[in-house]
């Protein structure tokens, strides 16, 4: 720092954003941070080397109270939405693919059987996810259907009581190392979910690889031939879309948080590497240009930010709308990749290796930029409830 100026503030820190949480929440926050720096970070550079996610990290985060957080009941932890959303913010200043876990397990499969399944479903499986001793994924993107999908072609029929499942579902997170899948399909009474315990004779499971973003997740495509499942696998409250898209609903949330805590990261990271990166004879944390492109982020950080909390405080009101999810997942993602770009040209040359978190932090956002709603998709979204006219198709 030059002479005479105060000490360096970091960026996630600059609009005192904790004065507007609670001491529970702080609470939370801080111990889901401590996991990370402890336990997640040291290793998530070599993790996404080797393009692997260590399944023991299932039961770390069950004893954390991390999985199916803001659910009630069956042995879940019950927190508030905002808690949720600030353990994806540390989990994500780690890393995205281990917040996709967190949000994949919780918000996706817990959320479906928690809020659509039978009695029987929710005793058998919520306990054990909430633990982290059984993983759950969730198929509805197909190879031809993503961002429509309303077209699936995954379909179950009925063969006596029973329903035989046949298609196949594509770029499912934690679908290798699933226990359950939560799987929609096409039936004779429109999309349904189901319930389908992975080791189901017909059902597997292969994982893509050679991937350049999420490195730290599985990623999978499941196939299912004539997979037999009882009636009881049937969710019996979700009818149409509505019911995949209810449970992307929570895991958007999470995203909207999750990403400030990827930028963050990325910013601070750029922070220190200024002050201490001498060229020029001086640090380039004091070159003019370094100091505008760190401001501008901080700004973008700090109403993502704002913009999580608002949200977070909306979802445990209960207000909160699916086009404000969207207007929170099309910023804050967007703000995100932009932010991890930027700092990795702070970062230099030393920038391109996994030993400094910018440039992974932005070929993961790459994929959240595409998941759970493509930017466009969240764009048109908003554009509809703007205009009330449907530029989808
Ligand atoms: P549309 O006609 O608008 O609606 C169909 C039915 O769904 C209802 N609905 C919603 N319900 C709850 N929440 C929402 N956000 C909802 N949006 C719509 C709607 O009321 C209607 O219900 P009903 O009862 O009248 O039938 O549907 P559309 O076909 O026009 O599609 C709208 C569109 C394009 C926005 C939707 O298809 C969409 O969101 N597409 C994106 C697909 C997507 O996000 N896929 C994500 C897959 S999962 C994933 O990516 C996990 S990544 C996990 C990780 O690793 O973290
Ligand atoms: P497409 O829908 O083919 O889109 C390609 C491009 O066309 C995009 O830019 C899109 O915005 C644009 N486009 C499409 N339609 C329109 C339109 N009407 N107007 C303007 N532009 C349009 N899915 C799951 O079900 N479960 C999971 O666990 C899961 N995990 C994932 C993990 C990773 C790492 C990734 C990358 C994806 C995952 N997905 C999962 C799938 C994800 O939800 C889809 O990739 C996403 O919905 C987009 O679908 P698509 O890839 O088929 O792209």
């Amino acid at each position: 720092m030059t002479s005479g100026t105060a000490a360096p503030i970091l960026a996630g820190d600059l609009l005192d954003i904790d004065s507007l949480l609670t001491e529970e929440e702080r609470a939370i926050r801080d111990t889901t941070r401590r996991f990370a720096d402890d336990n997640i970070r040291p290793h998530i550079g070599r993790w996404f080397d080797e393009g692997t996610f260590p399944r023991e990290l299932a039961v770390e985060f069950g004893n954390l109270g991390l999985l199916g957080m803001h659910l009630a009941g069956y042995e879940c932890p019950g927190t508030n939405a905002m808690s949720y959303g600030l353990a994806c913010m540390e989990l994500e200043a780690a890393d995205s693919g281990i917040r996709s876990f967190v949000s994949v397990q919780g918000s996706l499969a817990m959320y479906s059987i928690h809020r659509y399944g039978s009695q029987e479903q929710k005793l058998e499986w919520l306990p054990r996810m909430a633990a982290g001793r059984a993983i759950g994924c969730f198929g509805l993107t197909e190879p031809d259907f993503g961002s429509n999908p309303a077209g699936m072609r995954t379909t179950a029929r009925r063969d006596g009581t029973d329903w035989i499942l046949n298609g196949s579902k594509m770029w499912i997170t934690n679908g290798g190392i699933a226990d359950v899948a939560v799987v929609w399909a096409r039936t004779d009474e429109g999309i349904r979910g189901f319930v389908v315990p992975t080791g189901t004779p017909g059902f597997s499971a292969v994982d893509v690889k050679r991937k350049l973003s999420m490195r730290a997740s599985v990623t999978s495509e499941l196939s299912f031939d004539d997979v037999r499942l009882p009636q009881e696998a049937m969710l019996p409250h979700a009818h149409g879309l509505s019911g995949p898209l209810g449970a992307l609903n929570e895991a958007r949330f999470g995203i909207v948080c999750g990403v400030v805590g990827a930028a963050r990261d990325c910013i601070e990271s750029a922070q220190r590497y200024a002050l201490t990166r001498v060229q020029f004879d001086r640090p380039i944390a004091g070159f003019q240009l370094t100091q505008q492109k760190l401001a501008d982020m901080t700004v973008e950080l700090v109403k993502a930010q704002l913009l999580a909390v608002h949200l977070g405080r909306a979802k445990d009101a209960g207000t909160l709308t699916p086009t404000m999810i969207s207007v929170g997942k099309l910023n804050n993602v967007r703000e995100a990749i932009d932010i991890a770009r930027t700092c990795r040209t702070i970062l230099g040359g030393s920038g391109i290796t996994t030993e400094y978190a910018p440039l992974r932090h932005a070929n993961n956002l790459e994929s959240v930029l595409t998941y759970e709603g493509t930017v466009e998709v969240h764009a048109l979204s908003v554009g509809r409830a703007l205009t009330g006219l449907n530029a989808f198709t």
